[in-house]
């Protein structure tokens, strides 16, 4: 079986709270909010030099997409939630702010050909596959000129031509589906590697488990990345999960697993590399549990009263977005000039994206009936 990753040592300390085994309910819930943030602190300061290195050698082009898509997705999704306020977007909608370094890291080591399956935080997954900002703002707005015409909405961005499966919204609903597209490219011999997204309190179900068990039983060439953003709507991982290891689960079906700093891109990247390599020329499996925070509500209608401002400032100081940024320039690739060009492309883009929404007509009456399966 294949090793697992050293920073995993970190999450196996012994939990200070508890007595004989069992925490009590009151600080259940409360994480020990210094220690994780150290312990990913520490773990990033141990990375920095060899993540200099990776950007030295990495092309410069690439490394200009990278951030480029990473900066987009966040003032794409700012907007989203500007024109949400104003009423433009109607229904569920939940912002990926924090999280860009997961679906920007994996994706873009990607072929175009694989595939990529998610839930429904889903914007920036659907833009990094290809989907345009403006189809997939025209479908947040439920306009024709949406991605899926405006019929799924937020939750539901799908592009059969990108190798996009979905924008799913039952909780952990895509493990199985993209497991079975795992099986399908097997079957039929593409050579193609499925990425399946999921949030840590899908883990806790059985469909997380049984697909597991099947891709590794029956090798299918596909990569689990759990994003551990710490909480299912408001509920933190300690009050929902007996383990703080989720990567280790998938030790109990000999799977090979990697535990992740989520808010380090090239880290991320790494890590998937080593993923389709095993996919591709091994046909086997992998679960990546990649820890990051999410710096906005569950969704828009979120108050958030179950966590304090200060923890969400204390993982904003690790700001994926700001940390590539200072290494890039400790690295000497980009100046704080190109940082500027690139933010004043993402705005623009996203300007036409909103431009592009406004006109687009709503569906017409006679879409009713079309592409709607009973
Ligand atoms: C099967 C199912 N149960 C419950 C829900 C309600 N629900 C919607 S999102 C969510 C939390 C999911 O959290 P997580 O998997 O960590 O993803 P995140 O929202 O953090 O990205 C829940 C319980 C649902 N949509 N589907
Ligand atoms: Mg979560």
């Amino acid at each position: 079986m294949p090793k697992t990753a050293t920073s995993r040592k970190a999450q196996a300390k012994p939990d200070k709270t508890a007595k004989n085994g069992v925490k009590p309910a009151a600080q259940n819930g409360r994480r020990d909010l210094t220690e994780v943030v150290e312990m990913m602190s520490a773990e990033f300061e141990k990375r920095r030099k060899s993540q200099i290195e990776a950007i030295k050698t990495t092309d410069k082009k690439l490394l200009r997409e990278m951030l480029y898509q990473m900066v987009l997705g966040r003032v794409f999704e700012e907007k989203c939630a500007e024109v949400y306020r104003m009423g433009k977007i109607g229904g569920f909608c939940h912002l990926y702010i924090g999280q860009e370094a997961i679906a920007i890291g994996s994706m873009m080591a990607l072929e175009p050909s694989d595939m990529v399956i998610t839930s429904y935080r889903d914007h920036v997954q659907a833009m990094v596959k290809g989907i345009t900002p403006e189809a997939v703002m025209a479908e947040l707005y439920g306009k024709i000129g949406g991605c899926v015409k405006g019929k799924g909405g937020s939750m539901h961005m799908f592009s059969k031509e990108h190798e996009f499966y979905g924008g799913h919204g039952i909780v952990g609903g895509q493990i199985g589906v993209g497991t079975g597209m795992a099986y399908a490219a097997k079957y039929k011999g593409t050579g193609q590697v499925a990425l399946c997204f999921f949030g840590e309190a899908a883990v806790n179900q059985g469909i997380f488990h049984e697909s597991l068990n099947m891709a590794q039983l029956w090798k299918l060439p596909v990569i689990y990345i759990c994003e551990n953003n710490q909480y299912g709507m408001g509920t933190s991982q300690e009050r929902a999960m007996s383990s703080r290891s989720i990567a280790k689960k998938a030790e109990s079906y000999e799977m090979a697993n990697e535990f992740v700093d989520g808010m380090d891109v090239m880290a991320v990247r790494e890590a998937t590399e080593r993923a389709i390599k095993r996919a591709r020329e091994e046909s086997l499996p992998t679960l990546l549990e990649i820890r990051s925070y999410r710096f906005m509500g569950h969704s828009m209608s979120d108050p958030g009263n179950y966590r304090t401002r200060e923890e969400i400032a204390k993982y904003q100081e690790r700001d994926p977005i700001a940390l590539f940024e200072r290494s890039l320039r400790d690295a000497k690739v980009f100046t704080d000039k190109d940082f500027e060009a690139i933010r004043q492309e993402a705005i623009e883009a996203t300007d036409r994206a909103i431009k592009f929404a406004d006109e687009s007509p709503f569906p017409d009456e006679s879409e009713l009936l079309k592409d709607v399966y009973a």
